[in-house]
């Protein structure tokens, strides 16, 4: 495959509903849609689904912009490779910046796949044809609100509640969640890194409640204070800002920090070092993980509010053997009323169906990327 061309493109799409974490309250979403045409004129799509304020991650959408203009693109441009290995080394000087290069090395699969006439997801290696779709409900105005979004995402069929949680709404709405719908339904929370190890208290008192994990209680910069809080927990903490790379999974792992781990391939620059964690913690043998599985590190795959194009993405990258847990993976219309998609991806009783076209599977709608483009 031979680069002829390379585009980055600012979206900025309304949310269906506000969406708020503890780092803020979102009501559109920034995203940077790559574009890859080969000189067998096959166009390979990827997107930086980084926030429009660095409040995720040191990186955002106009930081990753002149990354990806100045620093990825005119390396890029003209290169020829088999397969992605071959393109990697244009990445790996560029300290930092991971949505950047994972926009790009998204936009790079996606046309190699293209190229080779199969879908991404069989490319990659996946092996389900299928994926559970989990939901990640944010923090609610209100008990009630709260209660009646669970509802419903219990009654569109969602496999997985995960709530959002900061100081002062942590214990009562979990508490709710479990007296109105019982303690079957798989529940977990996500705390963005709101606490400190200070609140240990506080995250013991969520071990009575049964959920599948903790997402990131403690600092996005933190893997040390993490094996304090997790050696003192019942529940499984699973980390999300803190792992950027192979090196921190393994940190985190075997020093037991964390029982779980999510993995979104714009926070750990792209698929390939994607598939590289889940190489390791597929293949991982240590008997205190068989709580999970053979002895292995459980994965699942998170998001960032992203457009139909990285959720194709974050969609075929869920099929590895070793994503056995339900991430954050929704169809299309949780959070848009259009999609950048000609087709918007469709969730059945709970599951997403993947594609059965050769690379991500879905067509970019160029109306809406011209109605959402940022000028
Ligand atoms: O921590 O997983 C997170 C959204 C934006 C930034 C960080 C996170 C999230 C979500 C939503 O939880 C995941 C999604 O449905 O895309
Ligand atoms: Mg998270």
């Amino acid at each position: 495959m031979k680069i002829k061309n390379l585009t980055t493109t600012h979206v900025r799409l309304p949310l269906v509903k506000p969406f708020q974490t503890s780092f803020g309250r979102f009501e559109k979403k920034n995203a940077l849609i790559v574009r890859v045409e080969t000189e067998k004129n096959v166009i390979g799509w990827g997107e930086t689904a980084s926030l429009g304020a660095p409040l995720y991650s040191p990186d955002f959408t106009a930081s990753d912009e002149i990354v990806q203009n100045q620093f990825i693109f005119p390396y890029l441009l003209g290169r020829e490779g088999e397969d992605i290995t071959d393109f990697l080394d244009v990445f790996k000087p560029i300290r930092g910046h991971p949505f950047a290069k994972a926009g790009v090395e998204m936009a790079l699969w996606d046309a190699l796949a293209k190229e080779a006439g199969q879908p991404l997801w069989k490319y990659l290696g996946g092996v389900r044809e299928r994926v559970p779709s989990g939901i990640s409900i944010g923090i609610k105005p209100s008990r009630d609100d709260l209660l009646q979004t669970v509802e419903s995402a219990l009654n569109e069929g969602y496999q997985r509640i995960k709530i959002k949680i900061k100081p002062g709404w942590d214990v009562e709405p979990v508490r709710a969640i479990r007296e109105a719908f019982g303690y079957d339904i798989p529940l977990m929370v996500d705390a963005n890194s709101a606490y400190t190890l200070k609140d240990l208290d506080l995250l013991q008192q969520l071990d009575e409640f049964g959920l599948l994990m903790i997402e990131q209680p403690l600092s996005h910069t933190d893997i040390y204070k993490h094996e304090k809080v997790q050696r003192q927990l019942r529940t499984p903490i699973c980390l999300d800002e803190s792992i950027h790379s192979l090196d921190d999974a393994k940190f985190a792992v075997e020093y037991g920090s964390c029982r779980i781990i999510n993995i979104k391939p714009g926070r750990v620059g792209g698929l390939y070092p994607s598939k590289q964690i889940h190489g390791y913690c597929y293949n991982h043998e240590d008997t205190s993980f068989t709580r999970n599985g053979i002895g292995r590190v459980p994965l699942w795959v998170g998001g960032m509010l992203e457009t139909g194009v990285g959720r194709a993405h974050n969609l075929a990258l869920a099929t590895l053997p070793g994503f056995t847990i339900t991430g954050d993976i929704s169809p299309s219309d949780r959070y848009w009323r259009e999609d950048l998609t000609t087709q918007p991806i469709l969730m059945n009783e709970g599951y997403i169906k993947l594609p059965s076209g050769p690379g991500i599977g879905y067509d970019v709608d160029m109306e809406k990327m011209e109605k959402y483009m940022v000028r």
